[in-house]
């Protein structure tokens, strides 16, 4: 992997902003270093694992207990759930939320401007993926890391027929205390409970969070934002190529279990994820292609 990491250096390195790390031995990071803002990536499903706009306090989350190893999902950041979303619906054996977030994703380009740092991964069809996914479906994740975290997640169908996918960009915020935040943006929507038996509910007004909270918003197209009183700081999501936003916190029993979320990790994650989940599936034409975009931002409570 040491040659493999100064290969990549020498491609695709930025000094000083942009370099390619090992923090386990057989787990490559890029290391983002902007003036205005540092983050962490995992080559290993091109997934975000750190965020933090200069001067501000993380946004993204990461467990202090994940495990950074090949084929394992790193819990925290912003896990991509690709092609399919939760269990599979037919292969109950397949990985949970579609195994592109534990295959390594390839570096297509890294870029600096003076706003932020840009990189492009891309994952190809290879014969593990065509196992699970007999599909000539490619994916690319375009990262923008500045003052705010842009990502965007585009599916290309090269078949002769539809292809119909579910996804989401699974991330983890930070919060002072999950105790202290809201989430807007959702209000009156349909939601599915799966906290409930999957029954499907209407929401009022914003959503705090005081237990166990899973929950697939539908039809959810508009920007949400989560409002955290201790920090005293709003998290803007804005988004589109979504109709599903999904609210995720284990609470206690679920986050024991769950064995890599660190002892009371749950208090201080909250996932909002922009997705196409459930009815929201998306279908892509012969030849046609489905971008999710998301921009994360941060302002002050006045
Ligand atoms: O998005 C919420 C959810 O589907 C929850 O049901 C929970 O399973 C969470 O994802 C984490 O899933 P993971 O496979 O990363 O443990």
């Amino acid at each position: 992997m040491a040659i493999e990491i100064d290969d990549l250096n020498r491609r695709y390195g930025i000094a000083g902003q942009a370099v390619f790390n090992e923090p386990v031995s057989g787990f490559a990071v890029l290391e983002v270093t902007h003036a205005h803002a540092q983050a962490t990536i995992a080559l290993q499903g091109a997934q975000v694992m750190t965020w933090a706009p200069t001067s501000e306090r993380p946004v993204i989350w990461l467990s202090r207990a994940a495990k950074l190893a090949g084929g394992k999902s790193i819990r925290g950041g912003v896990p991509v759930c690709w092609p399919w979303f939760g269990p599979h619906p037919s292969q109950p054996n397949f990985p949970t939320h579609g195994f592109a977030r534990t295959v390594a994703w390839d570096v297509v380009a890294v870029g600096g401007t003076a706003e932020a740092t840009e990189v492009r991964f891309r994952l190809l069809p290879s014969p593990t993926t065509r196992a699970q996914w007999p599909h000539a479906t490619e994916v690319e994740l375009f990262i923008r890391v500045g003052r705010t975290l842009d990502m965007e997640l585009t599916t290309r169908n090269k078949e002769p027929a539809p292809v119909t996918i579910s996804e989401a960009l699974h991330t983890y915020f930070e919060v002072s205390d999950i105790g202290n935040v809201a989430v807007h943006g959702v209000d009156g929507l349909t939601y599915i409970d799966k906290v409930d038996h999957g029954t499907r509910k209407q929401q009022a007004g914003a959503v705090t969070i005081g237990g166990e909270v899973d929950r697939v918003y539908l039809r959810s197209t508009a920007d949400c934002a989560i409002e955290d009183t201790g920090w005293r700081r709003r998290i803007r999501i804005a988004k589109s190529g979504s109709r599903s936003t999904v609210v995720w916190n284990p609470w206690i029993d679920k986050a024991a279990k769950m064995g890599d979320l660190g002892d009371d990790g749950y208090r201080h994650m909250l996932c909002v994820e922009s997705a196409n989940a459930v009815d929201d599936a998306v279908e892509i034409a012969a030849g046609g292609e489905h971008t999710l975009r998301v921009r994360y931002s941060v302002e002050r409570l006045d």
